[in-house]
């Protein structure tokens, strides 16, 4: 053989031989340790096996357990994120509606102040206004009455005292309670003479009672005079005589008349006048209520025409007696209103006719004169009218009301008087002044609100509610 194709053949079987090695019968390789098939230890080895696999289990429980760790955490992240949106939420949310709070309290304050303002500038134009007519009535005198129509001055009607059993002077002493408390007119006289035994100087100290509490100087020193001649002095020391004086004295100065009005002409009219404020409106609707309940017919005239808000009063008071309102158009003559309403209670038939008439200062002599012209109206309208003209005054207006009195009762023939408020006044001595000094009955006193709150006055009575029961008490 070829020496060459001998060594191409040698080295072609080394070649053979070198790729069988190394590709064919090649060793399997290396695995990764984890992945080495375990190899089965001899006996000896056993227990680091064991140990082995419990290093890998506890491992691998690590392993699950810092998973479980890092679920949990991210959990508990994703909660603690979640509560941090909601309590912001919850905080925006808080603050949006404290800030819509306050700007709808913002708005109501606003609004109130306007209304305020709003109502403040309808009160003074108002005023104004009232204050422009007031200026123009003083300046406009009334017409001249008709020569033809006189104003008569009657006697006070007179009028049959009570009799014992219809008074009532439990309802007359409990609306007196200001005048008889402690503090009061009659609370303090009849705590005068309570005492055991009277001073030298109780005169003096009756004295200054009758003049703080609206009695006068003139009808308290008539009243002291009286007392000191008709007792002995030994008597002015016995307190049951003193009391018993004052009481006799009282009653002769109120019993100058007293009653609530006669129905007798048909229709009687009456007509309220006074000062603004006094009681008329209330009046008139009180007599209206207690006149209807003795089933008489009643017709209420709104003779104050200056005021809207007087007609409107007086319509309010008909609807609830239920008795018809005559009235005239804004600022109409109020002597108009009154024959009107006397005409319907004319040919209506009815029994009374109530008239009001606007408050008035009795120093303006033009708002005097429309009095008087009201009352000829009333005249013409109905001869003999007006039957009854009462001045309605406010207790509570104290020396005022002497003044008043006087001078109503110059300018018209007042019949009678209706006194007021006398449960809102301590004092209430003005009623003896004015029935001493005018000699112009009492005819009703106001001791409050309701209807039921106006009695006719009885001086019998009256004496009774304030002296009765301390004289009891003395006797
Ligand atoms: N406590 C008490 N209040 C009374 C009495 N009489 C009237 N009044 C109150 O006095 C206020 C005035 O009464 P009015 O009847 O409006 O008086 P007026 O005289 O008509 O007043 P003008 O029309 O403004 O002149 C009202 O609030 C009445 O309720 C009374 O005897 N006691
Ligand atoms: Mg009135």
């Amino acid at each position: 053989m070829d020496p060459t194709i001998l060594a191409v053949l040698v080295v072609a079987g080394i070649l053979a031989a070198v790729i069988y090695f190394k590709v064919i019968a090649k060793k399997p390789a290396e695995l990764p340790e984890g992945d080495k098939p375990a190899k089965e230890l001899p006996e000896g080895d056993k227990p680091k096996k064991n140990e082995l696999k419990e290093k890998l289990e506890n491992k691998r429980d690590e392993q699950q357990k810092t998973e479980e760790d890092r679920k949990k955490a991210a959990e508990a992240e994703k909660q603690a994120k979640e509560k941090a949106a909601k309590e912001q939420a919850e905080a925006e949310e808080r603050t949006a509606r404290k800030a819509a709070e306050e700007a709808q309290r913002a708005e109501a304050e606003a609004r109130k102040r306007a209304e305020e303002e709003a109502q403040k500038k309808a009160e003074e134009e108002a005023r104004k206004k009232a204050k422009e007519e007031q200026a123009a009535r003083e300046a406009k005198p009334s017409e001249a009455p008709p020569a033809s129509v006189e104003l008569v001055r009657r006697p006070p009607p007179v009028v049959a005292p009570k009799a014992a059993s219809e008074r009532d002077v439990a309802k007359v002493r409990r609306g007196l309670a200001r005048s008889t408390g402690e503090e009061g007119f009659f609370g303090r006289l009849s705590a005068l003479v309570r005492r055991k035994e009277l001073p030298p100087e109780l005169l003096d100290e009756l004295q200054e009672v009758l003049l703080t509490s609206d009695v006068g100087v003139k009808t308290t020193e008539k009243l002291l005079e009286r007392i000191r001649t008709g007792l002995e002095r030994k008597e002015l020391t016995d307190t049951a005589r003193v009391w018993d004086a004052l009481r006799q004295e009282a009653k002769k100065i109120l019993g100058v008349g007293g009653g609530g009005i006669v129905v007798g002409a048909k229709p009687t009219v009456v007509m309220m006048v006074g000062v603004n404020g006094a009681g008329k409106t209330t009046t008139i609707a009180k007599i209206g209520t207690q006149l209807s309940q003795r089933k008489k017919s009643v017709v209420m005239a709104a003779g104050d025409t200056f005021r809207a808000a007087a007609v409107q009063q007086l319509e309010a008071w008909g609807t609830r007696v239920g008795c018809p309102v005559v009235k005239g158009k804004d600022g109409a003559d109020p002597a108009g209103v009154v024959f009107d309403a006397i005409s319907r209670a004319k040919s209506e038939g009815l029994d009374v006719v109530l008239c009001d008439t606007a408050g008035r200062l009795q120093t303006k002599t033009p708002l005097m004169d429309e009095l008087k012209k009201i009352a000829r109206s009333a005249a013409k309208a109905l001869d003999g009218a007006p039957h009854e003209t009462l001045l309605v005054i406010d207790a509570t207006n104290g020396q005022n009301a002497l003044a008043q009195a006087r001078l109503f009762n110059e300018a018209l023939p007042l019949t009678g008087i209706v006194l007021t408020k006398l449960d809102g006044t301590a004092k209430g001595g003005v009623i003896l002044q004015i029935c001493d000094e005018l000699g112009v009955p009492v005819r009703y006193i106001g001791l409050g609100e309701r209807s039921e709150d106006l009695h006719e006055f009885d001086a019998d009575e009256y004496v009774e509610a304030v002296f009765g029961e301390h004289g009891k008490e003395v006797a």
